[in-house]
Parts: structure tokens; sequence; C-alpha cells
């Protein structure tokens, strides 16, 4: 049954069940490192990843907040949520579903590199075939902020070489190895090279479902739904499309050398610009990823 429990290095996790599924769930950053739909894992952990407790574990799906990349130099590349450890609200299960809710309030750390109060609620609900990750959100300060959300979600594929991922025709991306501009012509990509995108949204047509796909057989293997709104009213969102490919893999300590075989990181969020939150104002982010 779903319960709170201990994982690697004794570090605390929620370990989830419905039906035949599972996940698992840090209070480190609230990151979810295992779904496994009928005991198929469907996400990507690093060979090499560290549980200390102090560093964000290298896979699944890590929670970018307040801001993407390193725009504020005074604050981590990716924000410090997914270094942070989430307070644990509670442990709902029915029939259907089991939901873990984490909280995280602003604290003298976080105000220390980002002077704004905040309340960020997350809640992972695993369902028979699906898993939903929702980021909320709330500026509980006088002032507003700017920030940006993103879940940067590994999903694990047989071989890199056997998948193509459907979804981005017709959008512009932001190709970060060349700071370059591009709009996608292909209605399948492939990853045999490095890959790291910005694709970016476009108000009309949402960037949902992204979909990972068998390269040969055209088989979906991994859908990516997601859901942006602010103050209830549904808002733009990109999605960050990353590979790391050889070279790539070797500079990241905690990423296996060959690791870059197993996984494409498919992550939705508002990165491309700052999303202003007014006092009391809601950002909601919501993925879901079903097996198809
Ligand atoms: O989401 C893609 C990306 O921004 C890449 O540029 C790469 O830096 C990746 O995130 C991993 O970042 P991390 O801080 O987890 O090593």
């Amino acid at each position: 049954m779903s319960r709170l429990t201990e994982g690697v290095n004794g570090l605390s996790m929620v370990h989830l069940v419905c039906g035949s599924s599972t996940a698992d769930i840090y209070l480190l950053g609230g990151t979810v490192t295992s779904w496994r739909y009928n005991g198929e894992e469907k996400l990507f952990v690093s060979s090499q990843a560290i549980y200390n407790g102090v560093k964000a574990i290298r896979g699944g799906i890590p929670l970018v907040f307040p801001q993407f990349s390193q725009p504020l130099k005074e604050m981590p590349q990716h924000g410090f949520t997914r270094t942070s450890k989430l307070d644990l609200q509670d442990i709902v299960s029915s029939e259907t579903s089991s939901q873990v809710i984490f909280t995280l309030t602003h604290n003298d750390s976080t105000l220390a590199v980002w002077p704004h109060k905040f309340q960020l609620f997350y809640v992972v609900t695993l369902s028979s075939d699906s898993l939903t990750s929702k980021l909320t959100i709330v500026n509980v300060d006088k002032e507003p902020f700017k920030c940006h959300t993103l879940l940067h979600s590994y999903l694990s594929v047989p071989h890199i070489s056997s998948i193509s991922v459907k979804g981005f025709k017709g959008y512009t991306y932001i190709d970060k190895l060349t700071n370059s501009s591009i709009e996608e012509p292909e209605e399948e990509c492939e990853v045999n090279q490095e890959v790291d995108r910005v694709v970016l949204a476009q108000i009309d047509k949402p960037l949902s479902p992204v979909t990972v796909i068998d390269r040969v057989t055209k088989t979906p293997l991994i859908e990516v739904n997601t859901i942006c709104t602010y103050n209830n009213q549904p808002i733009p969102f990109d999605v960050v499309f990353w590979n790391p490919w050889i070279e790539k893999a070797k500079a990241l300590a905690d990423l296996g050398d060959e690791d870059y075989l197993k996984y494409v990181c498919i992550e939705p969020g508002t990165v491309s610009n700052w999303v202003d939150v007014d006092s009391d104002g809601v950002l909601v982010l919501q993925q879901t990823l079903r097996v198809i």
C-alpha cells in the first residue's frame, strides 16, 4: 500500500501503489524517481545519481522553480526547489488513484537567494495507466514576482536510436547549442546528436500532447499531456527537448557515460519568458504522462 518509507541511503520517500502500477517520490525536491506501469519502469534515473540529500537526484521528474537555467546568478541552476526538502502533507488513496501532496514555503535560505514569499504545492497522482504531476505556485507576498516553472522529465527509452518524438512540427524552437531560432519542419524528431531545444509556446496551439514513439513501428510509447494556467486561465507553455549525447554525458559527473542512450527529456514549462505572478496570484503547471 502507499506509504512513507526509506529510499536510497535512507532518504525519505513516498511509495505509491495503484493496481499494478507504482511510483516513488523523494521528499528531496519532490523528485519522482520511479513510475512502473505493469512492472515496467517508464522514467530514467542516472546510474550515477547521487543520493546525499543535498544534490539534486539526476533523473525522474526534477522540479524547476523559480528559474530555468541560471539567468539569476545568485540562485542555483534550475532554482532551489529540486534541492529543497518538501514537506509531506498527505498520502491519499482511492480505488482509482493514489496521491501524495507536498508543500514548500519560502524560508531563510530561499529568501536569501530569491526575496519573494511563495507557497508551492506539488501533487503527484498515480492512476492505473498515468502519472500526473501538478505544480502550483502561490504568491503570498504583497508584491508581484516573476518566475519560471518546469517539470524536467527524464523519460526512459529502450534505446535512443529506437525512438522519435512527435508533436513539435510547425513550432519554432530556440536551439541552445547555436542560439538560433528554427521552425521544426518534421512530424517526428529523431535524436542522433546532442539536442538542447526550447520549443516555444503558441497561444492558440498548446504543445500537448508530445509523444515518444517507436521510430520503426510508429507505436506510441508515452504521451506527455500538459496544462498551464494562471489564476485558472490557460497560459502558453514551452517544452524543452534535451539529450546530452556523448560528450555532454561524459561531462556530467552524475550521469553514466552510456546513460544518454536510455532516455529523452521532454520538459513542459514556462521558461521562454518570466511569468508575472501578482500578489495572491496562482500559477499551475500540470503534466500527465500516459502509457498509450
Ligand atoms: O533542460 C535542459 C537543460 O537545461 C540542459 O541545458 C542541461 O543543462 C540539463 O538541463 C541538465 O541540467 P542540470 O542542472 O540538471 O545538470
